[in-house]
């Protein structure tokens, strides 16, 4: 018998997900800029980043059963105070639910079932939430610190961004010195 070390650590409060198996993308401003209303052409030069994403997996992705473990880190960045916000996205496959939790920060959880309805849950530091196979969710920074979001979904989900670009979210999210306001599109 042996006793081996983990992995990867997901070094809790600080919000690190790391390992050399750890997947890791970053989604700039240029990337993501039609998302907000006050998007124009001066935002195409921007480096900023917007959101970071680490996943971890482990066997076969197309192996119904097994999980992704994920950390979604989001910058406290405003676009004419517009908050932060992904891309949002409903999985391709409607029977797999996701986890997500608060690391750090304060934010929005958008939830929209298929009808276009949409409510929302806060996000904060220990907050769990379960996001039915059947809902788009999306995340928000609602705060002026980075807001970090563990998740944990199943390897087969996918992601349908088509969904949400033809019918979005019946309200962005905005700041407005430190008030929150959901304003209908
Ligand atoms: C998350 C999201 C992550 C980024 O890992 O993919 O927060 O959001 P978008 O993919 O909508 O840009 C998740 O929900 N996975 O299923
Ligand atoms: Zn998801």
């Amino acid at each position: 018998m042996k006793i081996i070390d983990p992995k990867v650590y997901h070094k809790m409060p600080e919000g690190i997900l790391e390992g050399d198996e750890v997947k890791h993308y970053k989604k700039y401003l240029k990337d993501v800029k039609n998302l907000y209303k006050y998007e124009d052409e001066e935002l195409n030069d921007s480096g900023t980043i917007m959101y970071e994403v680490h996943s971890y997996g482990k066997g076969d992705e197309d192996k119904k059963g097994n999980l992704f473990w994920g950390l979604t880190v989001m910058n406290p960045v405003y676009i004419k105070d517009e908050c932060n916000m992904t891309r949002g996205h409903f999985h391709e496959d409607l029977n797999c639910a996701e986890f997500y939790f608060g690391l750090q920060g304060e934010g929005l959880l958008l939830l929209m079932n298929k009808d276009g309805e949409m409510w929302a849950e806060k996000i904060s530091k220990g907050s769990l939430h379960h996001i039915d196979g059947e809902l788009a969710h999306r995340i928000i920074n609602t705060g002026n610190e980075v807001l970090k979001v563990g998740a944990c979904w199943p390897t087969v989900s996918g992601h349908d961004y088509k969904s949400i670009e033809d019918k979005e979210f019946p309200y962005r999210v905005f700041n407005n010195n430190g008030e929150i306001q959901l304003v209908a599109r």
